[in-house]
């Protein structure tokens, strides 16, 4: 057994995987480079509900500046938000496995499912929904207007197909909050101006309005504007 940083590792160090598995009982202080109004809101919101000590950084992603003066695509290459720096100096990008990284770091916030049960694969089925049906399709806020109404068009059914499900339960997951309401939370904040209308499907409405009221949402929002 190997103590480092007061973690016990159940194995040999130079056993590549073991060494890396996250440090579960560590305290933990992460920094989150984020842009206002945009995907690093989800986890944002991981980061509150699971109570970690973090830094925001405000990331000016067309100048490719950090507010604290870094070359940004030093920090990530892709050139986007979101991007978590763990303690230990490692940088971590995509959304969907940030907030994961984030809710097993502290599984006592419950915010995934245990790794390897069903229900986390129902878990990462939502988020890879979101990413790719929901999050991807969105077009920027000054977007023509033509490009907007195409995809409302393609929208209608994909939230119709959300709402449906919601309307079975108050979360994506069910009974419980998890990382996946946070990232459809912030995908649904960008339907007004695309011309969606939540009240068009109330189950959807009552979701986001639920969401929206939780004290580490509210928290991240104000401190992004
Ligand atoms: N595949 C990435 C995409 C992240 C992404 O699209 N980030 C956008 C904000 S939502 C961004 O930073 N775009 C660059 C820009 O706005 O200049 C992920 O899922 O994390």
């Amino acid at each position: 057994m190997i103590v480092r940083s007061g973690i016990r590792l159940e194995s040999a160090p130079e056993h590549p995987f073991i060494a890396s598995r996250i440090q579960r009982d560590a305290e933990v202080h992460v920094k989150l480079y984020f842009k206002s109004g945009s995907c690093s809101l989800s986890p944002h919101i991981v980061l509150r509900e699971a109570g970690f000590a973090f830094d925001l950084i405000a990331v000016d992603t067309k100048a490719g500046k950090t507010a604290t003066g870094e070359d940004f695509k030093k920090i990530n290459p892709k050139g986007y938000v979101p991007v978590l720096q763990l303690d230990d100096g490692q940088v971590l990008t995509e959304g969907v496995a940030i907030v994961q990284y984030l809710a097993d770091r502290k599984p006592e916030s419950q915010l995934a499912p245990k790794a390897g049960s069903m229900e986390r694969y129902r878990l990462i089925e939502w988020l890879n929904y979101i990413s790719t049906e929901l999050h991807k399709g969105t077009p920027p806020a000054n977007a023509p207007p033509e490009v907007k109404e195409a995809v409302r068009e393609a929208r209608v059914a994909k939230y119709g197909f959300v709402a449906d499900h919601l309307a079975k339960g108050q979360f994506l997951l069910g009974e419980r909050f998890t990382v996946a309401d946070a990232y459809l939370f912030t995908v649904l904040t960008w339907s007004k101006n695309r011309g969606i209308e939540l009240e068009r499907w109330p189950p959807l409405k009552g979701y986001f309005d639920r969401i929206a009221a939780r004290p580490a949402v509210r928290d991240a929002l104000a401190a992004e504007r």
